[in-house]
């Protein structure tokens, strides 16, 4: 038996990739905001929904200049149930993380908990859809109207999710997306930022080309270098044609896994909440005492197998050593718990029936 990866990149049609970067031979326009990423700029703009779009070099740096370009200040609360790059991005533009516990169905932020880490300093919330679980973009952005904080979604997960009827990207004042070889819809690397406010437009390209005036002889702003190439952007105009099918692979192989796990104690599944159209982006399963494994020891027999599951995120951000004596996960009790116990299985389009019973014997007889 192959090794099977928690997951695998999707590729397109090779010949249709050659397709869309012959011309670069010609041209040898290859980054820069160049045509290719103009034009992925505007499908992506119109697939999303998004009143205002920009593709960026990935999720991290997308996110990091979002923050940058609402100039925000003090604190920030977010969740330390992420990856790390949320919480990396919130300190590396000098604001304070404040950590919110998480919602034990959905594994976002908690809303009830936010009002009480409220202070003179909040400028913001920084929420994650973690594994394209929508958080309560009503009851935050309720709270963020009430005390005038900018919300930022860190929608790295969530492309392609809707919720309500309306696409993930129209929620709060940003969401950031990564398009990493990881995600459902991928440039290898790469990622975007969809925002309401169109004055951002111009400044994030400007911190995106390392804050350069025209003409490039002097630096108003302190940028970065964050631009998409026109070797990925490709690699996005050729994946986003197959979007749709790729969903409902991920639906069918999620579908699979549900029906093998759904009559036994002690698993925990992903949250069915009303009005999500989902993405299938991950398959996380909670292992609770009562299932009689834990999830390290489940981890183990897959590994012996060479099955690689994921334990996305453990640990928590608030536990990184880069933090240490800085923050403390037992004060969101929650968020260590889940953490602790959730373990994401193999999941890519092209994993077989076979392979996806192969793992669920292993979970469910080792
Ligand atoms: N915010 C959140 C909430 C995020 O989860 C992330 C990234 C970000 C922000 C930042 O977005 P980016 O700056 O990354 O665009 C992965 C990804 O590197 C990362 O994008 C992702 N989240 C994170 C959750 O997972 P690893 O270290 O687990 O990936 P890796 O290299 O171990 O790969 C996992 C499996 O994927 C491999 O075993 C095989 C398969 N794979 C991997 C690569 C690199 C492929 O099939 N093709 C590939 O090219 O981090």
């Amino acid at each position: 038996m192959k090794p099977i990866f928690v997951t695998r990149s999707s590729m397109p049609p090779f010949e249709e990739y050659i397709d869309a970067i012959r011309g670069l031979w010609e041209s040898r326009w290859l980054t820069n905001a160049g045509s290719i990423n103009e034009e992925l700029t505007i499908n992506l703009k119109g697939y999303l929904g998004a009143e205002n779009f920009l593709l960026f070099s990935n999720g991290h740096m997308a996110l990091e200049l979002c923050i940058q370009a609402l100039g925000l200040k003090g604190e920030a609360i977010t969740t330390p149930f992420t990856f790390v790059s949320t919480t990396q991005a919130i300190v590396r533009n000098g604001l304070t993380p404040v950590f919110c516990d998480i919602d034990s169905t959905r594994f976002t932020i908690d809303p009830d908990k936010i009002e009480p880490l409220i202070t003179e300093n909040t400028s913001s919330i920084v929420a994650v859809h973690v594994y394209g679980i929508p958080c309560d973009t009503d009851a935050i952005e309720k709270i963020a109207a009430k005390y005038g904080l900018k919300v930022i979604y860190d929608a790295a997960h969530s492309f392609g999710v809707s919720y309500h009827k309306k696409s993930i990207a129209q929620y709060g004042d940003i969401s950031t997306f990564s398009f990493h070889a990881t995600k459902v819809f991928h440039t290898a690397e790469g990622g975007g930022a969809a925002f309401k406010d169109k004055h951002l437009y111009d400044r994030l390209r400007h911190l995106r080309d390392f804050g350069l005036c025209p003409g490039g002889l002097d630096a108003d702003e302190i940028g970065a270098n964050a631009k998409l190439s026109e070797f990925h952007s490709a690699m996005g105009l050729c994946n986003l044609r197959y979007i749709s099918k790729e969903i409902l692979k991920r639906k069918v192989i999620s579908e699979h896994y549900d029906k093998r796990f759904k009559t036994f104690k002690g698993l925990q599944l992903f949250p069915d909440i009303s009005g999500v159209k989902r993405n299938y982006a991950y398959y996380p399963v909670v292992f609770f005492d009562e299932f009689g494994k834990t999830r390290d020891e489940i981890i183990e027999s897959l590994k012996k197998h060479d099955i690689s599951a994921r334990k996305y995120f453990y640990p928590l951000t608030n536990e990184f050593s880069c933090y240490k004596n800085v923050f403390c996960s037992a004060e969101t009790p929650i968020a260590r718990d889940i953490a602790n116990r959730v373990l994401c299985l193999p999941l890519y389009a092209d994993m077989t029936e076979d392979e996806i019973d192969v793992v669920c014997n292993i979970i469910l007889k080792s």
